[in-house]
């Protein structure tokens, strides 16, 4: 039987396991990236298993994130991630050079390799043909040190695209196609993979946005093929060298597939709140707009940037619209810079922001109240942009700048001939934003901020639990809703005491006072729980607020991963009407659950209040319950050694 790219890349990483699907498999990663919002509590990990120097083919620290310097603390976490780099071998990048994601496709990526990012948008590297998976930073830190990374074996869904994009349609209308096709839980489970005739009418940074959005299908990952383009790509980038084909077998097996006509496609739009809530452009109507935000690591590329420029070019931005710019890397805005079209979007008013992620995680820029703000980023979750009343609509990088003239949401393909963009030859090469490490056997001192507090570890899991259901929530809760980040928040990313006071906040102001309150509790959930960002903040704040088991309809893959890391128990409903049978403030008990665990037997819940007994299920490996039964991942990793 043949192989499809997915699964070549991950039998020539095998460390353990059967390529079934849903069988617990273990791989060897050869190069990992961190940033700086999740990377701080990575680093804190990695140094706390006491491992001299990364065993990796190549790690990366990325400061992109916490780029807004209001206080002492984002300075202090860059200068700890800058040592820290330094003394275990990990390469810098500085605060400038750019987006994580647009970077590492840029200068580090390489086809057929495994990458682990603590970011959901590791999956970028697909466009370029790794095998790219986000992950709480916990298991970036194992990574580092050498560790297999474990997961469960993802089916394979082959997204078939036929034909090629018409005017003024982009690779984000076809993501946010797949997008309403399959919905932002439609990919759990899955690696998705790009094939058919479409692919090579793609470009690698088109094809990185659209693998970049994967994230928000709850996939593992998603890979196109590396082809000639991608060789193009990388000699472009003086990294011919590192190219090699990747073709699935013509024999190839794939758990499912869907076929998008890239021909039939038109400008899309995902509507607030959810990514998933798409609509045409013309459909949504042509509704005024306040704020257009273009940039983020889904659509900040040289050819993204190119296509808006040229739309700007000679124009004037309408006069209620603010449109703020945030081009993906140093070698990107160097490239506007001196070939003139920076100048093009200064002069049509835009405003111009470094080389980061900004506006996207709510780092600046929040819109007005009640705004409408047109982004080009990948989630539009309720108050991700700072302003919980703004409408957020997620669209292409056309779409957005020809409604930012327009001052109105705009089918941009009522402008006449679009712009052609010819991928460069060249781009600009310069390497001197990344910083080398220290050579082994150095003695930097890694230095630490006041704002660095320890993080919380768990015990190991008790006999029994008796608490309360101290929040019910509904589906597809986001870990933005869990452990909110804006600029007010991010700087504290290593303060969880601090943090602690925000969580679960926009769903009820009151759960952090009630959680102190009762010192212990369990969370309910309906499915897809815990979706969106990798940030393990969303398991570790709750572990720190005495929460010992989530129950839910189902689980997000990264979030599940950081609740049995952290020792907190990520519990599922046998039966839906489940869920039904618990109301906030209902005693729970999980009787005997240590022995339970231990020899995978039948999980009831006792539900006190209303004496009703609820079936549960696990759906843990082995090393998931040894894990769990251990008090979290530092604890379980403690006793093997
Ligand atoms: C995001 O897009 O939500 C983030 C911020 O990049 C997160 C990481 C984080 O929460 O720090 C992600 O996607 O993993
Ligand atoms: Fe940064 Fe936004 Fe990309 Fe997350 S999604 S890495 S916040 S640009």
């Amino acid at each position: 039987m043949g192989y499809s790219i997915a699964q070549k890349i991950i039998k020539a990483h095998l460390l353990s396991g059967e390529m079934t699907p849903k069988e617990d498999i273990s791989i060897r990663i050869d190069q990992t990236l961190t940033q700086d919002s999740t990377g701080t509590m990575a680093y804190l990990q990695f140094e706390a298993m006491g491992i001299p120097r990364v065993k990796t083919e190549k790690s990366v620290a990325y400061i992109d994130h916490n780029t807004l310097q209001t206080g002492f603390e984002n300075a202090d976490d860059h200068k700890y991630i800058q040592t820290v780099a330094s003394k275990y071998g990990i390469y810098f990048s500085r605060p400038g050079n750019g987006i994580c994601h647009q970077v590492h496709l840029e200068r580090f990526g390489i086809p057929g390799k495994t990458l682990l990012g603590s970011d959901s948008h590791t999956p970028t590297g697909g466009g370029i043909g790794m095998l790219a998976i986000g992950a709480g930073g916990l298991d970036v830190a194992v990574a580092m040190g050498g560790g297999a990374y474990h997961l469960s074996m993802p089916k394979i869904m082959r997204v078939n695209l036929k034909g090629r994009l018409g005017d003024w349609v982009s690779a984000k209308d076809i993501i946010l196609e797949v997008l309403r096709v399959l919905s932002v839980k439609g990919g759990v489970g899955y690696i998705i993979e790009y094939a058919g005739e479409g692919v090579k009418t793609l470009s690698v940074p088109e094809r990185a946005t659209i693998t970049n959005m994967g994230a928000e299908l709850g996939a593992t990952s998603s890979v196109f093929p590396s082809d000639e383009i991608t060789r193009e790509f990388l000699k472009a980038q003086g990294r011919e060298g590192d190219w090699t084909e990747l073709k699935a077998d013509p024999d190839a097996k794939y758990d499912d597939e869907i076929m998008i006509d890239l021909c039939a496609l038109v400008p899309l739009a995902a509507k607030p709140h959810m990514p998933d809530n798409v609509d045409t452009v013309e459909n949504v109507g042509k509704i005024k707009v306040d704020q257009v935000f273009i940039g983020s690591c889904t659509n900040s590329s040289y050819r993204d940037m190119m296509t808006v420029a040229k739309i700007l070019k000679g124009r004037t931005v309408h006069p209620e619209v603010s449109l703020v710019i945030g081009p993906g890397s140093k070698q990107v805005l160097n490239m506007l810079a001196q070939n003139g079209a920076l100048s093009d979007m200064i002069d049509a008013g835009a405003r111009i922001l470094e080389s980061a992620c900004g506006p996207c995680i709510g780092m600046g820029q929040s819109p007005r109240t009640n705004a409408v703000s047109l982004r080009t980023n990948n989630r539009n979750f309720e108050g991700r942009s700072g302003t919980v009343s703004a409408q957020i609509y997620i669209v292409s990088p056309e779409t957005a700048a020809v409604s930012a003239i327009k001052g109105e949401l705009t089918d941009p393909r009522t402008l006449g001939k679009p712009p052609v963009i010819e991928a460069p030859d060249r781009f600009l090469v310069n390497d001197n934003m990344i910083v080398p490490p220290a050579p082994e056997g150095n003695d930097v001192e890694v230095v630490r901020g006041p704002n660095i507090k320890p993080f919380p570890i768990n015990k190991s899991l008790p006999a029994e639990i008796e608490a309360e259901a101290l929040l019910k929530v509904g589906d597809n809760i986001t870990t933005d809703h869990i452990m909110p980040s804006n600029a007010k928040l991010l700087p504290y990313r290593s303060n969880i005491p601090y943090l602690s006071e925000f969580c679960f906040v926009p769903c009820d102001p009151d759960f952090p006072k009630r959680a102190k309150e009762k010192g212990s509790g369990f969370i309910i959930g309906g499915s897809n729980y815990g979706q969106g960002s990798s940030r393990e903040h969303a398991a570790l704040v709750p572990l720190y607020l005495g929460i010992k088991a989530v129950i839910a309809k189902s689980f997000a893959r990264i979030h599940m991963a950081n609740l049995i890391n952290s020792g907190i128990l990520p519990l599922t409903f046998k039966d839906p009407q489940g869920y039904d049978r618990v109301d906030e403030g209902d005693v729970l008990v999980l009787e005997d659950i240590q022995r339970v665990i231990k020899n995978g037997e039948p999980i009831v819940l006792f539900n006190k209040t209303k004496n009703v007994k609820i079936p549960l299920e696990a759906d843990l490996s082995a090393r998931q319950r040894a894990i769990v039964l251990a008090g979290g991942l530092l604890n379980y990793t403690k006793l093997q050694s």
